[in-house]
């Protein structure tokens, strides 16, 4: 809280008229509603930059060491309530913006999300960024400016279509572009021996510019930068050529520089394995680290002492080239030997994996990394004789020793990005319990058998902050109320409602609250889609991006046969459902696409049926992003958690609606095993295969088709769906999507249909026992304070940075 609210909130009137003149050059008159959301941003920003410019010096003077954290993904959202709330200036902002008539939620709305990236990984990156200011560690963040971020889903007929979303047509008033932090990055040429050793001669390049955003801790106790990188050309226009008459050949370079940062790649779970991609994770990853070491050397000097000041994360392999790039630095650049330089690199890296799924393990063809990176494949090869003459001296087998490889030596050779990060870090951490175990036991069996002591886990976390004290400010209020402030500081304290998970008051309260944000959603909801919900149903959750390991297709078939049995026992007193779907599906990812498509065709025809009214609707909400789950979140009942077990690295957004008072309905996957045993095993519904399970059912032969014609429940919306009863425009739509779960079913929706359905029997008991539901939900909240990102931060802090 400021020292004097009104004298602050006076401060910020009179600063936003005056940013509004002399910076906008417009009167309260002229200015347009997003000419105030400027002039809001920009007037609070003084305070940001003072504290900022502090938080620098700090490290400066303390000679601190800090944490950069790497990652093609940064899914920060809006950041002006953020900002506004963590330095408690909220309600002087929103005094201030009432006297020039202006409405802070209104204008809120108006700031587009930051979207510069896909999902968990991103948004993860995002909280991790609000955590390190917020437990006052000097980080930096490093990425990306994309000018398209991730595109904008329309529903055309029920069809995802994709748009570019323009995020910066209006400017972006938080980002300061740093013109004085370039560096030139290379592409292509050859490798020349000098007398002083090898030296890269690139055949083309660009120049990275730096844009630095500002990330305020929680209490304003830190600002760290999110620094995201530009490229230009260096010869903007080649006046030879335009003076040739090639006028469009005199400005290719720009266009290669635009194309480098114009477009965030899609997908979320598969490696694209294009050029493209491999230039943009090449561009960032060189700019931050000469960014790095410039600093470095400028302040410290020799950097032998890099990993005293300096701690790299690299969040998943798409910037794991930085282990070679560092390593040309260090020995082509500042003379080090190969060894020396090796030893500095690893103590420096600190790896964390996201996912096991095969597709999206990256690697890149050999030619492809060798024309582009000529002196990398030069390091990469070095670093690989090394490694896999300690295998061989560690007696590991043939087999071992090409499972360690940097280089698959299959047909077509190609480079192994988590190889090259899991060798060049002296920690690669999984990011929940069980995807560690099986980091451990599957993917990098070899490399752990050579390495006993890099794989950690860092069970992930969210922010309370964003996930719970902004979007949901009613429930922040009741537990305010019930157990005081300490939870603000300290998630860990909302352990105090434990004694309270039977306080009838107060469990009403939450349902209260709980009601208002359903209300609130269906209202926002009307006016997007025009659709109705019933904030007394059940709000049955289902958000993430959209995949077949996720089997948002087991809820939907779920959903077909509650709604077959409605049908068929009108006289059984259903507990009324809302089921909520949202998530986007990469643009090239055929089922997923067909998904959605298929949410469409059954909420169409369910929605549409008088015999069921208001005991089922289906809504598949459009263009799900972080300003959509704020809305959502807080408005769950029922949280769905379903992926096929051993699958889901982690989740994040099971911790999300946990924390928001939701049920969850979950399989024994990543951290939903953690969070059951947090909340206590009966309050969470758990059902289906465990990990162990799904790989004997695989190994041993799994026979979909005789599960799919033994369960009458099953069958029937298997073949509703597959003979066209949701699609009549079209009959044969699913036939291909059901004939798959017949044939090979991957993820197992068959195998877990029938536990899956009774446990959602169970959800409907619980809900009916509503004193049981008040204390289920209130134990929830009680009991996930560890899955905050400022808990994850601090072991991420304490055991791979070695930051205090
Ligand atoms: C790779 C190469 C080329 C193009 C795209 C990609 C690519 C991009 C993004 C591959 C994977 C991703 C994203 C993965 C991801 O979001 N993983 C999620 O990470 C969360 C945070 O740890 C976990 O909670 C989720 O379980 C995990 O799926």
């Amino acid at each position: 809280m400021p020292a004097n609210p009104d004298l602050k909130s006076e401060q910020f009137e009179a600063r936003i008229t005056t940013v509004l003149r002399q910076r906008l050059g417009k009167n309260e008159k002229a200015a347009k509603d997003h000419d105030w959301f400027a002039a809001t941003v920009l007037a609070l920003r003084d305070d940001i930059i003072d504290r900022w410019i502090e938080s620098t010096s700090r490290t400066h003077e303390t000679e601190g060491k800090r944490v950069y954290y790497l990652s093609l993904e940064f899914l920060i959202g809006r950041l002006l309530r953020d900002a506004l709330s963590n330095l408690g200036l909220t309600d002087e902002m929103r005094g201030a913006l009432r006297e020039h008539g202006i409405d802070l939620a209104e204008l809120e709305e108006l700031e587009p999300d930051a979207a510069l990236g896909n999902g968990g990984l991103g948004r993860l990156a995002a909280c991790f960024m609000e955590s390190l200011a917020s437990l006052d560690i000097p980080a930096y963040g490093y990425g990306i400016r994309y000018v398209n971020g991730m595109f904008r889903q329309r529903i055309d007929d029920g069809w995802q279509v994709e748009l570019p979303e323009t995020w910066l047509a209006h400017g972006n008033p938080w980002e300061f572009e740093r013109r004085e932090s370039a560096y030139r990055i290379g592409f292509g040429g050859e490798v020349v021996m000098t007398p002083g050793g090898a030296r890269w001669q690139p055949a083309e390049a660009v120049e990275a510019i730096a844009f630095d955003t500002p990330v305020v801790g929680w209490r304003g106790r830190r600002v760290n930068t999110l620094r995201l990188w530009t490229a230009n050309a260096l010869d903007p226009i080649k006046l030879d050529a335009f003076n040739a008459g090639d006028h469009v050949g005199a400005l290719v370079d720009v266009l290669r520089a635009d194309a480098l940062v114009r477009v965030l790649y899609p997908a979320d779970s598969s490696a694209a394995g294009q050029e493209l991609r491999l230039r943009q994770e090449y561009f960032f990853t060189s700019a931050s680290i000469q960014d790095i070491v410039r600093r470095h050397v400028q302040y410290v000097g020799d950097v032998r002492s890099l990993p005293d000041k300096a701690a790299i994360q690299l969040n998943d392999t798409h910037p794991a080239i930085a282990v070679a790039e560092l390593m040309r630095l260090l020995v082509d650049d500042h003379g080090l030997e190969f060894a020396e330089a090796w030893d500095v690199t690893c103590r420096t890296f600190g790896y964390t994996n996201h996912t096991l799924l095969p597709e999206a393990l990256e690697s890149w063809p050999l030619p492809l990394f060798e024309r582009l990176f000529p002196r990398h494949m030069q390091i990469v090869y070095k670093i690989n004789s090394g490694v896999l003459k300690q295998a061989r001296d560690k007696g590991m087998s043939d087999g071992e020793v090409s499972a360690i490889s940097l280089i698959d030596e299959g047909g077509n050779r190609r480079i192994r990005m988590a190889n090259l990060a899991f060798a060049g870090s002296h920690s690669v951490n999984g990011v929940a319990a069980l995807h560690t175990q099986l980091m451990k036991t599957t993917v990098f069996a070899d490399l752990h058998k050579l390495y006993p002591d890099k794989i950690n886990n860092k069970t992930n976390g969210v922010t309370p902050r964003r996930w719970l004290q902004q979007c949901n400010p009613g429930l922040t209020g009741v537990i305010r109320e019930a157990i005081g402030d300490a939870f603000l500081d300290d998630a860990m304290q909302l352990s105090a409602l434990n004694p309270l998970a039977g306080d009838a008051q107060l469990g009403h309260k939450i349902l209260q609250v709980k009601r208002a944000n359903k209300a609130a959603l269906s209202d926002h909801l009307h006016g997007l889609m025009g659709i109705r919900l019933d904030p007394d149903a059940m709000f049955d959750v289902q958000i993430k991006r959209i995949h077949e390991y996720k089997r948002q297709l087991l809820n939907l078939i779920e959903t077909v046969a509650l709604y077959d049995q409605i049908r068929s026992h009108p006289e059984i007193d259903w507990v009324p459902r809302v089921k909520i779907f949202g998530g986007k599906a990469a643009s090239s990812y055929h089922n997923a696409k067909l998904i959605i498509k298929l949410a469409g065709d059954i909420a169409r025809r369910i929605n549409n049926d008088p015999t069921v009214g208001d005991l089922l609707k289906v809504v598949f909400v459009p263009n799900y992003n972080v300003s959509m789950a704020e809305r959502i979140i807080p408005a769950a009942d029922l949280s769905e958690q379903i992926s096929t077990a051993g699958l889901e690295a982690s989740g994040t957004g099971n911790m999300k609606f946990a924390l928001n008072g939701a049920l969850t309905i979950g399989t024994l996957d990543g951290a939903n095993i953690e969070i059951m045993e947090h909340v206590g095993r009966d309050n969470i519904v758990i059902f289906g295969l465990t990990a162990d399970e799904v790989a004997a059912g695989r190994a041993n032969g799994y026979n979909p088709r005789c599960i799919i014609e033994g369960s009458r429940e099953l069958r029937q919306a298997v073949e509703a769906i597959a003979s066209g009863v949701f699609s009549p425009d079209d009959p044969a739509r699913y036939r291909g999507l059901m004939d798959g779960l017949y044939d090979s079913d991957w993820f197992m929706v068959a195998a877990d249909f029938e536990s899956y359905s009774q446990a959602q029997r169970q959800v409907d008991r619980r809900w009916q026992d509503g004193v049981g539901w008040q204390s289920t939900i209130i134990r929830n909240i009680a009991n996930v304070g560890w899955f905050s990102s400022d808990r994850t931060i601090t072991e991420y802090a304490r055991e791979i940075w070695a930051v205090s």
